[in-house]
């Protein structure tokens, strides 16, 4: 009897995701280098280091991503290496990054690139980094400039990564540089990489009218503790829209909302993103507290008894991908999940939580959402910001000291899949028995 399968459309991009500043190593001209040495920063006292050493072996990496069958590679550049001192261009760091690309193409693997992934060259810091109007011009010039030097090589960019989370970490949180709290900062900051990706995209397109250009957009779920309650309702409702929501319509409509302007309209930016990439890890329940105004009166937490991952990171819910796909269908663009994965050291719960993210992916692509591909979070265990090397999210675990790489069990479960361009019954049932009847159920 022919066994059940989920097969996923002809041409679906497979990949992982990975970014400048935590796999290649040394890079000593950017504000993480910097912010790194302080103690206390960093978990553990950690420091990125070699990382992955990828500015000298990222095509052993390339190489296990070609064996597992993978046919795309998400990846970041560093502005910090393209542009060391303002203006000035280090040819040998870009024929280091079309060595790469290429070095992908001919592995069959389409790059898509990322020209943002929260690092900043000292020179922009000193300038005052992302917190005025100044910073567009100076983002929109490296990005033309990657563009003429890289762009035959590269057709999918998503120009910035997460905006929001950076926005948020840096100037609200604290817990990234320059480590302010200040929430109107955040949302001027969050503004002006918004602008700069309207000129990005602008600039992109002028070189190559036929490329595609988006983001990737960090978007989480925000349900309320009492879904019948007037206060949890809106405490979980103005998350959502600052998170998830302030982003889309800056793209889509070309609008600054409030609170990031009083309804600018930026021409740039109207209708900025030929396809959306998603990046989907969790999601927060949301009670409304008098005591949490910085948090807007929403207390944010995890239900109880969820299925946590690694170190506290998050809720496995793959519903919430589902549901977040769901909603984003109604933008009418073709959509990458351009991250998703879970810090997950033994491994005891990835193979289950990539079976039931892409089942939930699946039946989203089934009900007519334009899911062009996904990019697993991470192709190698690599330095995880402020966590430093504590979180896990390697579909290859990273002996950081050795540099060894150990394919987990959840990575050839992931190479079955894209090999296969499908999930099977018997792939669960080896991976994962205890989801069977949730994957295929009857
Ligand atoms: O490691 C990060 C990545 O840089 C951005 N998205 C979330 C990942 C896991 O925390």
């Amino acid at each position: 009897m022919e066994q059940a399968m989920m097969r996923f459309p002809q041409g679906f991009l497979w990949g992982t995701a990975t970014s400048s500043h935590q796999v290649e190593g040394n890079n000593t001209n950017n504000d993480w280098w910097e912010w790194e040495k302080e103690p206390g920063h960093i978990c553990g006292d950690h420091r990125s280091g070699l990382a992955c050493d990828w500015w000298n072996r990222a095509e052993d990496d390339f190489d296990l991503a070609r064996e597992m069958g993978q046919n795309a590679h998400r990846l970041s550049l560093e502005w910090s290496r393209i542009e060391p001192r303002e203006g000035e261009w280090d040819d040998d760091a870009i024929a280091r990054y079309r060595q790469m690309l290429a070095g992908l193409r001919e592995r069959g693997l389409e790059p898509m690139v990322t020209l943002h992934h929260f690092t900043n060259p000292l020179w922009l810091v000193e300038k005052g980094g992302w917190e005025t109007e100044a910073v567009v011009p100076l983002f929109e010039r490296y990005v033309t400039k990657v563009a003429e030097e890289l762009g035959d090589l590269v057709e999918l960019w998503s120009v910035l990564n997460e905006p929001n989370v950076y926005a948020i970490l840096s100037y609200a949180g604290g817990r990234w540089p320059p480590g302010k709290q200040n929430l109107l900062l955040a949302f001027r900051v969050l503004s002006n990489m918004l602008l700069a990706h309207g000129r990005a995209y602008q600039a992109i397109h002028r070189l190559q009218p036929r490329a595609k250009v988006g983001i990737a957009h960090a978007v989480r779920v925000f349900d309320p503790a009492d879904p019948s309650s007037r206060l949890d309702r809106p405490a979980a409702w103005i998350p959502d829209y600052i998170f998830n929501r302030l982003v889309l319509i800056a793209l889509i409509e070309g609008v600054l909302a409030f609170p990031l302007a009083l309804n600018r309209k930026v021409p740039d930016l109207v209708d900025s993103a030929d396809f959306l990439g998603i990046n989907y890890y969790t999601r927060d329940m949301v009670a409304f507290d008098a005591s949490h105004p910085g948090e807007l009166f929403g207390r944010r937490f995890y239900p109880e008894g969820a299925e946590m991952s690694d170190g506290g990171y998050g809720e496995v819910y793959p519903e919430g991908l589902y549901r977040l796909l769901k909603r984003l269908a109604a933008y009418d663009k073709p959509i990458y999940i351009t991250e998703n994965g879970l810090p997950d050291e033994d491994d005891d719960q990835r193979p289950r939580f990539i079976l039931t993210h892409l089942a939930a992916m699946h039946r989203a692509i089934e009900e007519g959402v334009p899911v062009k591909g996904y990019f697993h979070w991470s192709l190698v265990d690599n330095f995880e910001w402020a966590e430093g090397w504590t979180l896990r999210f390697g579909l290859i675990a990273l002996n950081v000291e050795t540099q060894e790489r150990t394919v987990r069990r959840g990575g050839q479960l992931y190479g079955e899949i894209c090999h296969a361009n499908a999930i099977t019954q018997d792939m669960v049932r080896r991976y994962a028995p205890e989801v069977l009847d949730k994957i295929f159920p009857g």
